[in-house]
């Protein structure tokens, strides 16, 4: 091979080394292989050579142009795959990396506690009957011995809709339209959202929940009353959980009780959480009142039955061991993700 197309070779592959991308390769093969390149010169100028040279010279230009296009094509198929394992390596996916996790929320203390009550009455064979937290003012008061100028009425402040409505102050009304429809036996809680015009502060909201209990039957008693509550007592509070009735009164029973449990934090001794006195009131209850029977169409001569009333913010607070009601109402996941 002469010095020129040596020189023109070691030029071209030098420069083809160098075209590291698509646009500078392309220079290459132009400045060399192109109409106008340096090989097609070289060709041109054989006409200055012997007829003896020039087939030599001929064949050298042709084997060298055939070397850089192959030089070309091989350092474009190394290109294209540095450029698929670079973008192979950008698009990797770590599947080893921990995911991320995913918030699904929590369940609220106040239906942790409804949840255990629920099963705890069904458990004894009791139906969990919803109704409408809008109710008519007869069977919010008046069907419950609660006439309009009765005491208990101011005290439940109520928030009135006009007409004869208004939003709920207890859940008693899905338990007087039970009784209305006249299928005896009754055995029934009825929790939901129950409204009383109070100022909030740690044990008070105008918005709560109340589960309300009924059962009417023949022969039913104040020890059923006692013996049903006490069973829920030990399954909510625990099994070493001792109950007691005081006297108390409401228009809508007969003889009518508070209940306390022994407090489960002390055991009964006394301390911070019972206020020294070892008990702590949960609930009201009574015997259906005679009257609230009558009223709603069940023969008071033939049938008897308990009732009881318990707020569920309180139960949640007790057994959760939380301080304040708000708390309940402010949806902290920080807080809510604690029980
Ligand atoms: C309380 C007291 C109570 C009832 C609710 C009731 C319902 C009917 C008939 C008779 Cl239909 N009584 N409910 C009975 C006694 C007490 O609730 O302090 N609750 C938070």
């Amino acid at each position: 091979m002469s010095d020129t197309l040596q020189e023109l070779r070691d030029r071209a592959l030098a420069q083809i080394k160098e075209g590291i991308t698509p646009e500078k390769l392309e220079e290459a093969r132009v400045a060399f292989l192109g109409k106008k390149g340096e090989l097609t010169a070289m060709l041109k100028s054989m006409k200055d050579l012997s007829a003896e040279e020039r087939p030599k010279f001929g064949q050298a230009v042709n084997d060298l142009r055939s070397e850089l296009e192959t030089a070309i094509d091989e350092a474009k198929k190394r290109m294209k795959s540095a450029m698929r394992s670079e973008q192979l390596k950008a698009e990797a996916v770590d599947v080893t990396l921990p995911a991320k996790r995913q918030a699904v929320g929590h369940r609220h203390p106040n239906s942790l506690a409804l949840t255990e009550i629920e099963r705890i009455f069904i458990g004894m064979g009791y139906e969990v009957v919803r109704s409408t937290e809008i109710e008519k003012d007869y069977y919010n008061f008046e069907a419950l011995n609660i006439p309009a100028d009765h005491p208990a009425k101011d005290e439940q402040d109520t928030f009135y809709l006009g007409g004869d409505f208004l939003l709920r102050t207890q859940t008693s009304g899905a338990q007087v339209h039970e009784m209305e429809k006249g299928r005896i036996p009754i055995k029934m809680i009825s929790p939901g959202r129950v409204f009383r015009s109070d100022e909030v502060d740690a044990t008070h909201s105008p918005v709560f929940h109340q589960v309300e209990g009924l059962l009417i039957d023949k022969n039913i008693t104040f020890s059923d009353l006692k013996g049903t509550l006490a069973v829920f007592a030990k399954e909510f509070f625990g099994e070493e959980t001792r109950v007691k009735f005081r006297p108390h009164h409401f228009p809508f029973t007969e003889p009518s009780a508070e209940m306390d449990v022994s407090c489960y934090k002390c055991g009964g001794t006394g301390c911070r959480f019972c206020k020294g006195s070892g008990w702590i009131e949960i609930l009201g209850c009574g015997m259906v009142h005679p009257h609230v029977l009558e009223m709603s169409g069940v023969d008071p001569e033939t049938y008897t039955g308990f009732a009881f009333g318990l707020g569920l913010e309180r139960l949640a607070l007790l057994k959760y061991e939380i301080e304040d009601m708000r708390l309940l109402y402010e949806n902290d996941e920080r807080f809510l993700t604690q029980f």
